[in-house]
């Protein structure tokens, strides 16, 4: 029998993690993404989370960034340039395809999860991956600036500013998709991917209805296991250790698991954060220590079948 895991996951740590699950878990992987990062570039809609986790799983990833079409080339942006367009924002010639299709779909009627599994299918990738929701979210920071779309923040201003605080446009009038809702009702086990917990789970976690649909899950018996996205008090990559300190937590394995205290039961750090493990435990979740570190295929598949070992045992 198929076993169900429904990972939560945004970026580039997420979708390094979904890559590893897939390989255990396959057509049994359902993916909730963040979609607060989503944006509208040169009238298409492009979705950074989904895009990266389905580049992913599809093997297409580019090597150094993790994000975007590995050997993608860049025509199309330096004729934008000519034209006078802003181009900050770099859409590889290949990923383009994807985003005009999707918006193409989704202007035609389409609704984005259909329009999302869609794609999916045409790059013959077997878990499926969800947008947290058919609704437009949009993630804001604030800084000294003012409030600034996520986008804006994270590539045009290299995420320098220091960010005051955060808020997810659309999210009281956002609900989880029917796909979301099923995955959560059939899962075995969910898994927390090491993701921004503030801007790439938060959001997730903060669409009305998706956390009932975890804690629903957890009255029936689902383990929750999170992965740390903080390693020696460092993010392995983005702003998420500066962010958690400026918002009032703590850059810490620890400190996010504090974040995801009472909704989680195991959490898992690496072996340079061992000595945190009691101060996990303490929160009330078993603390895992072993090597987090994904710098390819192989050690992906090895942390999730740990992961995978610990929750579908
Ligand atoms: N990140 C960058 O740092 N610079 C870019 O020009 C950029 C373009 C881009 C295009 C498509 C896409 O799917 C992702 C892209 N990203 C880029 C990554 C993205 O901004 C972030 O990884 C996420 O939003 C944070 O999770």
């Amino acid at each position: 029998m198929t076993r169900h895991l429904v990972a939560l996951a945004g970026g580039v740590g997420g979708a390094k993690l979904a890559e590893g699950l897939a390989a255990h878990c396959g057509d049994g992987l359902e993916v909730i993404v963040n979609t607060g990062d989503d944006c509208v570039r040169h009238g298409l809609l492009v979705m950074p989370d989904h895009d990266t986790v389905l580049y992913n799983l599809a093997g297409l990833e580019q090597a150094v960034f993790g994000w975007g079409i590995e050997g993608d080339t860049f025509a199309t942006m330096d004729q934008l340039a000519a034209y006078g367009e802003e181009t900050w924002f770099r859409l590889g010639d290949r990923d383009l395809a994807l985003h005009i299709a999707r918006t193409a779909r989704v202007r035609a009627g389409g609704r984005l999860t259909e329009v999302c599994l869609g794609l999916q299918a045409a790059l013959g990738v077997a878990s499926r991956i969800l947008p947290m929701s058919d609704d437009p979210v949009a993630t804001e920071v604030r800084t000294a600036d003012g409030w600034l779309e996520f986008q804006e923040y994270f590539v045009h201003r290299r995420q320098e500013p220091d960010v005051l605080e955060l808020r997810f446009a659309g999210m009281t009038a956002a609900a989880p998709s029917p796909e979301v809702v099923a995955a959560l009702d059939r899962a075995d086990a969910i898994v927390v991917c090491p993701s921004n917990p503030l801007v790439s789970v938060g959001p997730i976690l903060a669409v009305p209805g998706m956390r009932d649909g975890v804690d629903r899950a957890r009255a029936r018996g689902v383990p929750v296991a999170a992965v740390s996205p903080i390693v020696g008090g460092r993010a392995l990559k983005g702003p998420a250790d500066r962010m958690l300190v400026g918002l009032g937590h703590e850059a810490s394995a620890a400190g996010v698991a504090r974040l995801y205290a009472g909704m989680v039961d195991v959490f898992v750090i690496d072996a340079v954060d061992e000595g945190e493990a009691a101060a996990v435990e303490a929160l009330g979740m078993r603390a895992v220590v072993t090597d987090t570190i994904m710098g390819d295929d192989a050690s992906r598949a090895r942390l999730a079948g740990e992961i995978v070992a610990e929750v579908l045992a």
